[in-house]
């Protein structure tokens, strides 16, 4: 057993409530992660509760006992008034709620009751013990951790990840990047709990939890971050009894009609930038409405754009949340672009292959021209792209990418795209979809403001 399993599994013991977190909006790994280690706490005697700010996709409905996760829970102790009553003896208690006031009348039986001996404390928090798993940032609770920010000191939190960005926010962090996936790391954990109490706790549904997590992270053992432990612990998974048809049929195999419509709406705003050997798609709030889809129907498109757009560096997907985020997917399979370094220009972070951003109030036509800029900015730096020459080199060299896109999406003429040697500001052509409409004027563009709060997403 790995030291830091064995620093878990006393953390664990001592604890009576344990609240455990997936990150938000959630994905296949940390859902399955969240809800395998709350049925294993189960089976060792645990009062559990599994939270997550934003509701479970449809598309992953069909894991085992995934109607456990709640996204309401009153994490704050309560708030208690005493009342010394060894001078007079109270007769009857009654409240009257006036406005914003409540009123809470105590009648003395004999003698009457003085400010000084009135008292107030807090009662005790309700859980002792955090779990959040596939979490970078406690940021990525959402309002969980935003409404309740002294919670996460107070009780002492365990951070079970993969990502390279991950805060180390945790009590104990364990946090392994080679990791391909959370649920690789729970699996081991739940192993050692099951030596340090002699007890089988990994059953089928615990199974088929963790194999969705290794399933979808590493997009069905096709991205690079698949290694020969990913395959060995889904072999350990399946035969503990994991469905592994289940997923795939699920996962893959299974589309609504509005996922078909919303895909087809990201197909049509494809845009390639062939000189930066960068290509993006964006959903905005009226191809959500107009497809009667959600935004968190994309699924794995991303990853489909990546494993067909030949010669491309760096695949984007900007989404318009119906929460008002503006989100970034981002991909590669390029040697040299860390995707996680380009998501951290936003505040965002993940892997090298794999990383994402999120943008409070954010908004395709208000933010995404300063985003293009700037992945523009990092593949002019990237490939040396320092001189005009230069760039027709490559523009001629380069990508032959179907163009999927709609008659109002005209790829950009080459000769308006210019070098600089820094990110100064220079005259370049803005596209904006407004109603669905794309227009295209000529702007300055403005730098990311700053103040803007950013979250990750991946
Ligand atoms: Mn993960």
């Amino acid at each position: 057993m790995k030291n830091i399993e064995k620093q878990i599994l006393g953390l664990i013991h001592n604890a009576q409530s344990i609240l455990v977190m997936p990150s938000s909006p959630p994905d296949g790994d940390s859902l399955g992660c969240a809800v395998a280690v709350y049925l294993a706490l189960r089976q060792i005697g645990k009062n559990v509760t599994v939270v997550c700010a934003d509701p479970v996709p449809d598309v992953f409905k069909f894991l085992p006992m995934i109607s456990s996760i709640t996204n309401e829970f009153t994490p704050t102790p309560d708030f208690i008034i005493t009342l010394d009553t060894a001078g007079a003896e109270l007769s009857s208690l009654e409240s009257k709620v006036e406005e914003s006031k409540i009123n809470i009348i105590l009648t003395a039986k004999n003698g009457r009751f003085s400010a000084d001996q009135v008292s107030f404390s807090h009662g005790e928090n309700r859980y002792d013990l955090i779990i959040t798993v596939d979490t970078a940032a406690l940021q990525q609770l959402g309002r969980f951790y935003e409404d309740n920010v002294p919670l996460f000191s107070e009780i002492p939190v365990i951070n079970i990840d993969h990502h390279a960005t991950n805060d180390q926010f945790g009590r104990i962090n364990y946090v392994d990047v080679m990791s391909s996936s959370t649920a690789e790391l729970v699996l081991s954990l739940l192993e050692s709990m099951e030596q340090e109490y002699n007890q089988e706790l990994i059953n089928e549904d615990i199974a088929t939890l963790l194999l969705a997590g290794v399933i979808t992270d590493t997009g069905s053992f096709q991205n690079s971050n698949t290694n020969p432990k990913s395959f060995s612990n889904s072999a350990k998974l399946i035969k503990r009894g994991a469905h592994q048809q289940d997923i795939i049929q699920h996962v893959y195999k299974t589309k609504h009609l509005s996922t078909l419509r919303l895909w087809g709406r990201v197909l049509s705003n494809i845009r390639i930038e062939k000189p930066y050997k960068f290509l993006y798609s964006v959903i905005t709030r009226k191809d959500l409405l107009d497809t009667g889809s959600r935004a968190d129907e994309t699924g794995s498109i991303v990853d489909e754009l990546m494993s067909n757009a030949p010669d491309t560096d760096i695949v984007l997907l900007l989404k318009e949340r119906e929460d008002g985020l503006l989100t970034g997917s981002m991909r590669t399979l390029t040697e040299g672009v860390d995707a996680s370094e380009i998501a951290a220009f936003f505040g965002g972070g993940g892997h090298a292959k794999a990383a994402g951003f999120r943008i409070k109030g954010g908004t395709f036509a208000k933010d995404g021209h300063q985003i293009i800029e700037k992945i523009k900015q990092y593949q002019i730096n990237r490939l040396n792209l320092v001189s005009q020459e230069d760039f027709e080199q490559v523009s001629n060299d380069s990508i032959n990418v179907p163009e999927l896109q709609t008659t109002e999406i005209k790829q950009k003429p080459s000769h308006h795209l210019h070098t600089t040697p820094s990110d100064q500001p220079t005259t370049t052509e803005e596209t904006e979809i407004t109603d669905n409409k794309i227009s295209k004027k000529d702007k300055t563009p403005k730098k990311i403001t700053p103040g803007v709060k950013y979250h990750f997403e991946n």
